[in-house]
């Protein structure tokens, strides 16, 4: 059986996250992390905090802190508020830490003396105002693309496309807002990406089935316009220094320009995605101090360096503004890293222990807010902090999973939230669970009431779930989040159909044994949604596994359809959960508009 490696991406360090961000990167992979290690099998979920470049040093400055003291915090904010939301990664890590710096310094100088990466004096924006450059998202200006005017230097919001800061138009500095602005020269690295574009083609167009047609586009749309070198350091002082005082020679015997390059640091869209193997990295040492023991790296290279990773799986979940990065840019840097070019062209491998590829990647579309944007600086949207002020997190999982933007953008609305919450969670499931629990309570003196043979309806009852079960299963393999929150919905369904045909209530009257059948069925009914609704709701599904007496989190039910509806035994005391869902009221739909902006909000974007 494969193990399975997950990684989301990496949240900035940059305050609080909206639900748009939970819901399409963060919840959908957590969901999936669940459900594979419910199935059984070997599974590592990893996230950080993205702590480097403009993004966290902007927000620095804005709180008036020091950047390594801010990172810090938001790593610790961003840590708390994840498992608030019931993330359940194995490790939350820092891009900042020791172990990712070790491995970008590797990396770099490893792409250096394979001739991957080349050295140019570039043209960069200089603020006179600031007396500083001005990389990346230090400066604003207008997209050249789509003429976006808030585009940023590192990448147009608007049209994902990635920038250069020298690309803008009319650019301005975010620290000043001064357009009194020069370019001046500046000595920098490249990565040789154009070198990668046909292998890279190959492989995207093997995945074209595979992945989701969203990410197969927009890395196509990559390649099409020309894949261009990428400049992979940064006229900053905040990131993983530039090592080249450390390197070798390159193919052609050239020396890097150690003082050009010094004080500066690698950008960090070279760093981030290398701190998914840096975050494993700091699992195991963590793993390995928690245990006494002294660190090994066989411990975390067994997820990420073949011939030992060869029965891994990986799988990423993003947002579409960061597929680029994800389909080139990373794999440029691993596959450089494991690979030799020859003057001639040909390719043959670095060593004996090459770095995984992705194998799937699950990217979104956006989730919109009536409409508009969620945008943190107007203060429309609902963020994570203050969703769980709110209610608890299994309706926002629920809603968020069961809405995610797979194959187009997708709005939240408190009317949409509060018409799907209280009918699935509170009227479907809520209602069922209450129902046959209460009723073997007080009727079968909360035990799992034994007698009765199946009939006709409870033999139905057992196909339809399995065939529910089968089809939740493989939209669950499948990644498919949309399309398993229907399947899971429709066995909820089956649950109250049952319920109401076999009607316990009324067969109790003249015959008992009828009513502990259906009571029985009832209950293992309900122990069935525990299991397989931990991955999306897992306070609920805690809360009625632990009412029937069951291990929580459970085992994925078998689909050979042995015992799917027999796992309690006759004689098991239960007792009926407290109330699992509340409905939303339509005073607080009302007041919550208010306080986060409603329609009204959107249109003013
Ligand atoms: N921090 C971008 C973002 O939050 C970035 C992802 C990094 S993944 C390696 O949108
Ligand atoms: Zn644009």
């Amino acid at each position: 059986m494969s193990r399975i490696l997950i990684t989301s991406a990496l949240p900035y360090a940059a305050g609080a996250k909206h639900l748009g961000n939970l819901a399409g990167s963060m919840l959908p992979a957590d969901v999936y992390a669940r459900f594979q290690r419910a199935r059984g099998r070997e599974t590592l979920y990893i996230c950080a905090t993205d702590e480097h470049g403009t993004p966290a040093e902007l927000a620095a400055a804005e709180a008036g802190m020091p950047v390594a003291e801010f990172c810090a915090l938001a790593h610790e904010k961003l840590h708390a508020m994840g498992r608030a939301f019931g993330m359940s990664w194995d490790h939350f890590g820092r891009s900042s830490s020791d172990q990712n710096r070790k491995l970008t310094q590797a990396f770099a100088q490893q792409l250096w003396e394979a001739g991957f990466i080349e050295e140019r004096v570039t043209q960069q924006v200089y603020s006179l105002a600031d007396k500083r450059f001005l990389p990346d998202r230090y400066v604003i200006g207008t997209c050249p693309h789509c003429g976006y005017e808030a585009a940023r230097g590192d990448q147009c919001e608007n049209c994902t496309r990635v920038l250069d800061p020298a690309d803008l138009l009319h650019p301005r500095s975010a620290l000043s807002g001064s357009t009194d602005i020069e370019i001046r020269g500046s000595k920098h690295l490249f990565l040789r990406q154009s070198l990668f574009a046909d292998r890279l083609r190959v492989a995207i167009e093997a995945k074209r089935s595979a992945w989701p047609n969203l990410v197969t586009s927009i890395a196509l749309k990559w390649l099409d316009e020309g894949l261009q070198d990428r400049g992979i350091t940064r006229d900053l002082s905040w990131g993983v220094p530039v090592n080249a005082a450390d390197w070798g020679p390159n193919p052609d015997g050239g020396r890097p320009d150690v003082e050009g390059l010094a004080g500066k640091v690698f950008y960090v869209w070279f760093d981030a995605p290398i701190e998914y193997i840096g975050a494993t990295w700091e699992w195991a040492d963590a793993q390995a101090a928690a245990a006494g023991r002294a660190p090994d790296d066989q411990d975390w290279e067994r997820w990420w360096r073949e011939p030992g990773a060869a029965d891994v799986t990986y799988v990423q979940f993003m947002g579409k503004d960061n597929v680029p990065f994800h389909t080139v840019g990373f794999p440029c840097t691993l596959m450089g890293v494991n690979e030799r070019r020859d003057a001639a062209g040909r390719w043959t491998p670095a060593s004996n222990a090459p770095w995984k590829l992705v194998d799937d990647l699950k990217g979104f579309n956006w989730l919109d807010y009536y409409g508009g944007r969620f945008s943190t600086s107007q203060k429309r949207g609902v963020f994570m902090d203050q969703a769980l002020e709110l209610l608890p997190a299994d309706y926002w999982r629920w809603w968020l999973v069961a809405n995610a933007p797979e194959s187009s953008d997708s709005t939240f609305t408190w009317e949409q939230f509060r018409d799907q919450v209280n009918a699935d969670l509170a009227d479907v499931l809520g209602n069922f669970v209450n129902r046959i629990c209460k009723f073997a309570e007080s009727r079968f003196d909360g035990v799992v009431p034994e007698g009765g043979a199946p009939g006709a309806l409870d033999e139905k009852l057992e196909a339809d779930v399995l065939a529910k079960l089968r089809e939740l299963t493989g939209h669950m393999e499948d990644r498919e989040c949309r399309k398993a929150t229907t399947a899971l919905r429709q066995l909820w369904v089956l649950g109250n159909q049952y319920l109401t045909e076999a009607a316990p209530w009324t067969a109790i009257k003249t015959d008992r044994d009828r009513a502990a059948v259906a009571v029985r069925y009832g209950l293992n009914l309900a122990a069935l949604f525990a299991k397989v609704s931990e991955p999306f709701i897992p306070g609920a599904a805690g809360k009625i596994a632990e009412a029937l007496g069951e291990p929580f989190p459970g085992r994925w039910p078998s689909l050979d359809g042995e015992g799917v509806l027999t796992a309690l035994s006759p004689g098991r005391p239960i007792r009926a959960p407290e109330v699992l869902f509340r409905k939303v009221e339509d005073a607080q739909v009302a007041e919550w508009r208010e306080r986060f902006g409603g329609p009204a909000a959107a249109e003013s974007a």
